[in-house]
């Protein structure tokens, strides 16, 4: 070491406080602070999400602020203005819908941290405001939703009438997955969506909206759309206690691939399930890491998956993560 910066290092020792040494003698490095805005805890996806993000933190030592939101977006701003305030290294977020961000987005830009989007987008026009969006093709899951039930359905002469059940007003799972599938179905137009609810991304609005759509439609209902597992299997459980038979007098259809699901699928009571898969964690911390080294992000990460039908359900089980 040469003497200049010995006699920093003096300097820099004799100024440490206590908590800057380790045991040994060895400096601790200042870990990297990332501040993490979850939208909630409101699915089984959203609850494996936020595993892999902790799990995978603690792994690369990287110093996680972990804000649940409970669904709300006013919450989620004040997580990350207060993100802000503290100087954290870098801000990502799971933006629970996709406009309203602008604002809090430009006072992170102002004070140069930079923010990555994990999971969902958002509408904003200027796109200098996040430096990474890393999540699922929304639109290409519900595309495979609608091809699946075109196959399925081929040689049904008929009309098939769907209810469909749609996660968060706003978010953009919840319109580019509506958008996927309407875009496959619409085909042929023996297609029909007779009823389109939201039921929040939760078993129990989708049990409670299902109900709701068996009073008003009962034995019309061909088949079941829900914009995830959860209200799948809700809607299960109210298709049950109508006296019906879920995946036989009703084929339903979701999207996520959680272990509930195969379980609902080996169970016969689940049909298909589109894979999108909430492990972000480690690529989110790599991308952290890349940030603080001075490397350049990809625009968009996109995450690979592929569908379930109920056939494949016992064979793929012991395989899944989530
Ligand atoms: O499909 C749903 C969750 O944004 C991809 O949010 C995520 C969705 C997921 O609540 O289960």
């Amino acid at each position: 070491m040469k003497q200049l910066q010995r006699r920093t290092l003096v300097t820099a020792l004799a100024a440490a406080p206590v908590a800057l040494m380790l045991p040994g003698g060895a400096f601790a490095q200042k870990p990297i602070v990332l501040g993490f805005s979850q939208i909630g805890a409101e699915s089984e996806w959203r609850t494996a999400n936020s595993e892999s993000i902790k799990s995978s933190a603690k792994e690369a030592g990287i110093e996680l602020k972990f804000a649940d939101a409970q669904q709300k977006q006013e919450n989620q701003i004040k997580a990350i203005r207060s993100f802000i305030a503290q100087k954290v290294d870098v801000i990502a977020f799971s933006p629970v819908v996709e406009s309203g961000w602008g604002a809090v987005l430009r006072e992170a830009k102002a004070a140069k941290i930079p923010v990555i989007l994990t999971d969902r987008a958002v509408n904003e026009k200027d796109e200098s405001l996040w430096v990474s969006f890393m999540g699922s093709d929304f639109v290409e899951e519900g595309r495979k939703a609608g091809r699946w039930l075109v196959e399925k359905m081929k040689d049904q002469k008929g009309e098939v009438n769907i209810v469909e059940l749609q996660g968060t007003v706003g978010s953009a799972p919840a319109i580019d997955r509506k958008k996927g599938f309407e875009e496959i179905i619409k085909a042929d137009p023996k297609f029909k969506i007779i009823r389109s609810q939201t039921g929040d991304f939760t078993r129990a609005k989708g049990k409670e909206v299902m109900e709701a759509f068996l009073k008003a439609e009962g034995k019309k209902i061909n088949v079941l759309y829900a914009h995830n597992d959860d209200m799948a299997i809700g809607a299960i459980q109210a298709i049950e206690e109508a006296g019906m038979k879920p995946a036989k007098d009703i084929v339903i259809i979701s999207i996520d691939a959680v272990k509930g699901a195969f379980e609902a699928m080996i169970a016969g009571k689940l049909n298909v399930s589109v894979e999108c898969s909430p492990l972000l964690g480690p690529q989110l911390m790599q991308a952290v890491k890349d940030l603080k080294a001075g490397k350049t992000l990809p625009r968009r990460i996109v995450t690979e998956e592929g569908i379930f039908p109920m056939e494949t359900a016992a064979a793929e089980f012991p395989k899944r993560k989530y």
